[in-house]
């Protein structure tokens, strides 16, 4: 293509807009998908997406069953009650139920059938190293991120006896138990050979960070992460601040890494719900501002739960360049908010943010969150780049695939690479 690049009418602006975002490949910087070869922590499946714990808090809304009689069931046969409440005798209008039916559809089922029995039986016929091809590819994803969690002790051996990688599979460091329940974690790093004092001393810190050092090296981590309390604050005196000055951002530094903060979320708000119990409280900005302000050579990616934290993230990224916020996360990830939060940050901070991730928990999740957040992305994008031709400025094709690219993962990986 020339300098002059091939100049866009506006007529077809909007479809040029669409179909690049519609189809440019991403790097899916945060899931809880695993590399094939972690076996069966890796979900995927029709019983994985109708029991994804989303779902499960939509289903109990209508069911007066006790709690521990759902949890005591198969999995099948919390399937089957998920798909009577939320798709038979009630239509499947959230977003967590609707995205169950664009994966179908993306996967050329027939889902006007509503014949369970028939979709599970087309998903016994796939094989995992399939499947994931496939699930990749309609998703246009290039590569994704893991959580990757040495305190797993499922996922920990897998780690320590080592396999063979899958490439697309990215890991991320993720070190909750490390932070947020150093009490219990210390016996644990000295079981594993990291000799630590609950009363965390220099050596400690020092011991902590061998810690860390050995599984950055192991999972080839590409960022550390943690999700923080509404309440964390910073400074602070607490194991989580003291850790964090001490052994995880000197770490994160010596490594060239940043640490990924995903704050507000509220665990167990109503435990008997397990994974699906967590709620989500406001976050302190100030926190990240001093973070960010008092470690200017350490790198943050930030997301927020609390949609009332948004705004103000946004302007904390205008104050830090060290601060790079990412994704609609959790309760944010719906149409609704994916465009708010899209359109506050395009116009407060511009390009240099990734948009989303999809947070996928199953495999074939990522059919139906890229499919629906591109397609909200492309509606802002295309709002956007329309308000830049009506003052005369003509956006190229050249130029609105490299903005896209960069949203979809190219800013990230130009961040995480200074
Ligand atoms: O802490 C997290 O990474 C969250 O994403 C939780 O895993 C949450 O349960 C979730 O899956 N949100 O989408
Ligand atoms: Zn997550």
């Amino acid at each position: 293509m020339t300098a002059a690049a091939h100049k866009l009418s506006s007529a077809s602006l909007a479809a040029r807009v669409e179909k690049i975002a519609l189809t440019t490949p991403v790097f899916d910087i945060h899931t809880h998908l695993y590399d094939p070869a972690l076996g069966s922590l890796l979900l995927w499946g029709i019983d994985d997406l109708l029991t994804y714990h989303y779902l499960v808090a939509e289903t109990f809304r209508y069911l007066d069953l006790p709690y521990e009689e759902f949890w005591s069931l198969s999995k099948t046969r919390q399937a089957d009650l998920i798909w009577n409440a939320l798709f038979i005798e009630h239509s499947p209008i959230s977003e967590a139920c609707r995205g169950v039916l664009t994966t179908l559809n993306r996967l050329g089922l027939d889902v006007k059938k509503r014949d369970l029995p028939a979709i599970r039986r087309w998903f016994a016929q796939w094989k995992v190293a399939d499947y994931t091809d496939r699930c990749l590819e309609l998703a246009g994803i290039r590569q994704l991120c893991m959580t990757n969690s040495p305190f797993d002790d499922l996922e920990r051996p897998v780690w320590e006896s080592g396999f063979a990688r899958d490439q697309r599979f990215v890991a991320a460091l993720r070190i909750d138990p490390l932070l947020l329940a150093w009490r219990d974690t210390a016996p644990l790093l000295a079981r594993w050979g990291y000799p630590v004092r609950a009363e965390l001393s220099a050596q400690s810190c020092g011991t902590v960070r061998r810690f860390l050092a050995d599984w950055t090296r192991r999972l080839q981590a590409k960022y550390l992460m943690v999700s923080l309390p509404p309440g964390f604050a910073f400074p602070g005196k607490d194991p989580c601040a003291r850790l964090l000055e001490h052994a995880v951002l000197p770490h994160c530094r010596e490594h060239g890494l940043p640490l990924a903060l995903m704050l507000g979320a509220r665990r167990a708000v109503n435990p008997d719900l397990e994974l699906a119990g967590d709620g989500l409280g406001r976050s302190r900005i100030d926190a990240l501002e001093n973070l960010c302000a008092q470690f200017p050579q350490n790198r943050f990616l930030v997301t927020v739960l609390a949609r009332e934290n948004q705004h103000e993230l946004c302007v904390a990224a205008r104050k830090f360049r060290n601060l790079h916020p990412f994704g609609c996360w959790w309760f944010t990830n719906v149409p609704y908010l994916v465009e708010e939060m899209t359109r506050l940050r395009l116009e407060l901070i511009g390009l240099s943010v990734t948009p989303q991730h999809s947070d996928a928990r199953v495999l074939d999740q990522v059919i139906y969150k890229w499919d629906h957040s591109r397609r909200v992305i492309a509606g802002v994008l295309v709002e956007k780049y329309a308000d830049l031709a009506r003052t005369g400025w003509e956006p190229t094709e050249p130029e609105i695939r490299r903005d896209v690219s960069a949203l979809f993962g190219g800013a990230f990986e130009q961040f995480c690479a200074h």
